[in-house]
């Protein structure tokens, strides 16, 4: 297996436990070299912290690109997460571009909402940015609120196949390719993750925590990329991503109080063990 070179775009939140504090570790021990372009820093993530700062990067984006092209570096893959603006999401699609090799594979989480609603700062023209960089990527790792407002499908909690197959078809519709729609749920007590890969459906199903844990969206894309770059089938990679998100949540559970972020860092060696 050759030694692979990735690019990860997403903010640094400084304390929560998500987007690149969780992206450069992960992928790293999948030995997977990470290069990162930060595209905000965060003093913490939005999701429970009041008051966190916010310092936006998207007009160092360019600079910062334009620098890699005159230096001649490319990326074998390009992974790209929470971004803050639309502006960020145009600034991505000059990067898919630009500093993409001839093969990169390009994968977009659009992590932009969970449990029905948008995180705070987003709206529904974001939603339909992002919409549009789905549709430049080779896989899309949504959820179903992700899913629902990308395609404008009614968001539900209770659903059957009929459901998730219309919004694969809508998420096509607007140009997505290749789909893994988190969080899929068809019976009491277990959860899984959909494939939907050259327009062939596959599900990995999985024990569901009656209590989930901060950040696994970004912890399952991370791994999923990690697993993906060592050559595994996408098949392959959203089981082994999805395992060590069930992993990291009990690790979580572990550790009262803690609510911001998923404890992953001490069942790492299980993602790692799972690849080789
Ligand atoms: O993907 C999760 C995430 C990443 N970055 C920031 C966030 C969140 C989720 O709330 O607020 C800044």
């Amino acid at each position: 297996m050759s030694y692979k070179k990735i690019l990860t775009v997403q903010d640094i939140s400084c304390v929560g436990q998500c987007s690149l504090t969780v992206a450069l570790p992960i992928i790293s021990a999948c030995g997977v070299e990470t290069a990162v372009l930060p595209s905000a820093v965060l003093s913490t993530h939005t999701a429970g912290f009041k008051g966190y700062t916010f310092r936006d990067l998207s007009d160092d984006m360019p600079d910062i690109c334009a620098h890699w092209l005159k230096e001649g570096i490319t990326f074998d893959a390009i992974y790209t997460g929470y971004l803050g603006s639309q502006k960020q999401i145009e600034y991505v699609k000059n990067i898919f571009g630009s500093v993409a090799n001839g093969n990169c594979v390009k994968v977009v989480d659009p992590a932009m909402a969970d449990n029905g609603s948008l995180y705070p700062g987003f709206d529904a023209e974001f939603a339909k940015a992002m919409a549009s960089l789905c549709a430049e990527a080779d896989y899309v790792i949504p959820n179903i609120t992700e899913a629902a407002f990308m395609t404008g499908v009614e968001y539900k909690t209770e659903y059957d196949r009929a459901y998730i197959d219309l919004l694969l078809s809508k998420l096509c519709e607007i140009g997505c390719k290749n789909v893994i729609l988190t969080g899929i749920s068809y019976r009491e007590g277990y959860t899984g993750v959909v494939c939907l890969v050259d327009g062939e459906y596959s599900y990995y199903e999985h024990e569901k925590m009656p209590k989930g844990s901060h950040g696994t969206g970004d912890i399952y894309a991370s791994a999923f990329v990690g697993a993906l770059m060592n050559g595994k089938s996408v098949y392959d990679s959203a089981r082994i991503a999805a395992d060590f998100c069930v992993e990291c949540i009990k690790e979580t559970q572990k550790h009262e109080n803690h609510w911001y972020g998923s404890a992953f860092e001490p069942v790492l060696y299980k993602l790692i063990e799972a690849i080789k």
